[in-house]
């Protein structure tokens, strides 16, 4: 098991990547995704309320082979591994995930992109496939002594407000389109045959490129968010993904905090039956209490979840992944983000320590 951070487009600069080396990160998981303008000072694609994450860039060049491999060998010098990408670009696909009239051609854009990220030596590619994305949470200082985190408090206006035409995981793909009314509703038969459609054609590429894709979970894992059905809300859910397309490249971006949010959700039980089968290719180390629809994010030794014991089943599967914080409430300081990671990285570092040796 390998310690690391998710960083951000913006903290793609060796400040950042000090930072994670001096508290022990030996990886990074890095989010490719420019979030223009909305992004708040300490990192956060907040989703407090109604915000979005801006317009979502099309083209961008940060996925050619030459810019991957351009940012691999900055992290590299730092002495930190690249270990996933996180996201797709919602310009990139966003016909793949509302089955409209340019999907196919955006399978061939993302066909070429797992081509590019294998060959910088990227082994992973995490995707949420998620029309309706994160939503719902507002910011409140909920977690211990007060710290500011995301809650989720759904009101049931917000809950149920359609998606302009022209926006997919809350950002923007057409902004002419904003105006011209809502993206018509998705069942639950709808996206999972999406989902099919696209793994089906991207797998065969993602495999010979030596690529893995890790789905995370819903969040908020709701059976639907804006009149759009969600995919994996349930444990279980997981597993019809696995086997809906059988490949060693389809595989689990497993994010704890989001699991233990399900209504069914231990999870213990769910490390268990998808370590045992070695379809986590990395871990979201993070904790969380009550479950859908009300939960709040903590501090990691703060929420439901025992987390040296949910160490302790990965441990038990031989698993040599990387686990990255994922999100942690802000500490009341000059450097909130910072100090919060901090914190969850040195519990970490110490319990990964810990399980190790026992
Ligand atoms: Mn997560």
């Amino acid at each position: 098991m390998r310690l690391g951070i998710g960083l951000y487009r913006h903290m793609l600069h060796t400040d950042y990547y000090r930072f994670a080396k001096q508290a022990g990160c030996e990886a990074v998981v890095v989010h490719l995704v420019n979030y223009y303008g909305d992004i708040d000072d300490e990192g956060l694609p907040s989703t407090d309320g109604q915000r979005n994450y801006g317009v979502a860039r099309l083209n961008d060049p940060i996925w050619e082979y030459e810019n991957l491999v351009k940012l691999k060998e900055e992290l590299n010098q730092e002495g930190l591994e690249f270990a996933a990408i996180e996201n797709f670009n919602p310009s990139d696909w966003y016909d793949v995930l509302l089955a409209g009239p340019k999907r196919d051609e955006q399978i061939e854009q993302i066909k070429q992109i797992i081509r590019n990220v294998g060959r910088a030596g990227i082994p992973v590619i995490g995707y949420n496939f998620s029309i309706a994305g994160v939503w719902g949470h507002i910011q409140k200082p909920s977690a211990r002594g007060g710290a500011l985190t995301s809650t989720f408090l759904p009101d049931s206006n917000e809950l149920n407000h359609p998606i302009p035409l022209g926006q997919v995981w809350n950002m923007t793909y057409d902004a002419s389109l904003l105006d011209k009314g809502y993206l018509p509703p998705t069942s639950e038969q709808e996206i999972w045959d999406r989902l099919a459609y696209f793994l089906e054609r991207v797998l065969p590429v993602a495999e010979e490129a030596g690529v893995k894709l890790a789905l995370h979970p819903d969040d908020p894992p709701m059976p639907q968010i804006r009149q759009h059905a969600r995919l994996v809300n349930e444990p279980d859910k997981y597993q019809k993904m696995i086997d809906l397309v059988p490949s060693q490249s389809n595989s689990i971006e497993f994010c704890m905090g989001s699991i233990q949010e399900m209504v069914s959700g231990d999870v213990y039980e769910a490390i268990d039956q998808y370590a045992s089968q070695d379809k986590i290719s990395y871990v979201h180390f993070r904790n969380v209490k009550g479950k859908v629809p009300h939960y709040t994010e903590v501090f990691v030794d703060e929420g439901d979840i025992d987390m040296l014991k949910a160490l302790r089943v990965l441990k038990k599967h031989q698993f040599t992944g990387v686990l990255i914080p994922d999100h942690t409430p802000l500490m009341t300081c000059d450097a909130p983000w910072h100090a919060g990671m901090a914190y969850a990285l040195g519990y970490m570092r110490a319990i990964m320590r810990q399980v190790e040796q026992e």
